[in-house]
């Protein structure tokens, strides 16, 4: 991977995944990565009931308590627990809705330092009927197509399944404590001007457990918010900076087409087209 002389390529990639109940599928999840060559394996316990801690340590993970709710309190968690020879980081959920069998594709360009990030696409790849519910896959495309308006930038899915190096996620400063994780990751990652890319990879259905968001109307809108507030609390930051940064003769002018909803139409309506 990012030195192919070495003779273990994989040494220094770890897995991070959030898990709140999901005993049934997360053991597989794991061998499955280890099946894929990934060894150091952080899962973010928030508080699980059931026995994820116990079948995710007997399948050779290491599991971090994160007592305190939320998705990006999970990975925050699970990130302070990796080891220093870690340079590549792969986010998945714990759900088995991830094909692992494509984790060489995410990984190996982060590795290799010719990506920052790579995002696993599942609006490019095939979707398992069920996989993705009708709030998600709107909830995904206005955030997708507010980010290609506001940053111009390629960008078709918010998925869970990533990987990006180390070095980026320093630059980073992830807070997220909820589930806006995954856009803000994104958003910070345009804005640093870093390599993103994306894979497609395919969207299948949980392979064992409940549903803690899509199935349930609350954590849907719970989750849909936060996404949402995260790109646009951004999104106007950027303005507004952007603003600050021109000459004081046009700025009057400038506040009026940047913070207008005339702009903004303007913009999305040249993405839609696009
Ligand atoms: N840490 C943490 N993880 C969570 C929380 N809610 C869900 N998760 C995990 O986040 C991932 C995504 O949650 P899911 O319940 O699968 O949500 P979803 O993918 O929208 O719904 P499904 O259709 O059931 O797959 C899973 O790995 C969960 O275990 C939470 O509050 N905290
Ligand atoms: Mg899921």
């Amino acid at each position: 991977m990012p030195h192919p002389s070495e003779s273990d390529p994989w040494s220094g990639v770890c897995a991070i995944m959030p898990a709140l109940d999901e005993e049934g599928s997360i053991g597989a999840v794991i061998s499955n990565l280890r099946r894929a060559g990934i060894r150091s394996i952080i899962v973010g316990d928030n508080g699980s009931r059931d026995r994820t801690a116990e079948v995710a340590r007997a399948a050779g993970a290491t599991v971090v308590p994160a007592p305190h709710k939320g998705y990006g309190r999970a990975c925050l968690a699970a990130l302070a627990a990796l080891p220093p020879s870690c340079h590549t980081v792969l986010f998945c959920d714990a759900d088995g809705s991830d094909d692992l069998r494509l984790v060489p594709a995410l990984v190996r360009p982060v590795a290799r330092d010719e990506q920052d990030l790579v995002i696993g696409s599942r609006a490019l790849g095939r979707q398992e009927a069920g996989a993705l519910t009708p709030p998600q896959l709107i909830g995904n495309w206005v955030s997708t197509t507010l980010m290609r308006a506001l940053y111009r930038v390629r960008v078709t899915d918010l998925g869970p399944f990533r990987a990006v190096s180390r070095a980026a996620l320093q630059r980073l400063q992830m807070q997220d404590p909820a589930f806006g994780w995954t856009a803000e990751m994104q958003v910070k990652a345009f804005r640093l001007g870093l390599r993103v890319a994306e894979v497609p990879v395919d969207a299948k259905c949980r392979t064992a457990g409940r549903s803690k968001i899509s199935g349930r109307v609350i954590p849907v809108f719970r989750a849909g918010w936060a996404i949402l507030s995260t790109v646009v609390r951004y999104a106007r930051a950027d303005l507004a900076g952007a603003q600050q940064r021109r000459p004081s003769t046009m700025r009057r002018r400038s506040r009026h087409l940047a913070l207008s909803p005339q702009y903004l139409r303007q913009r999305l309506a040249t993405e839609l087209m696009a």
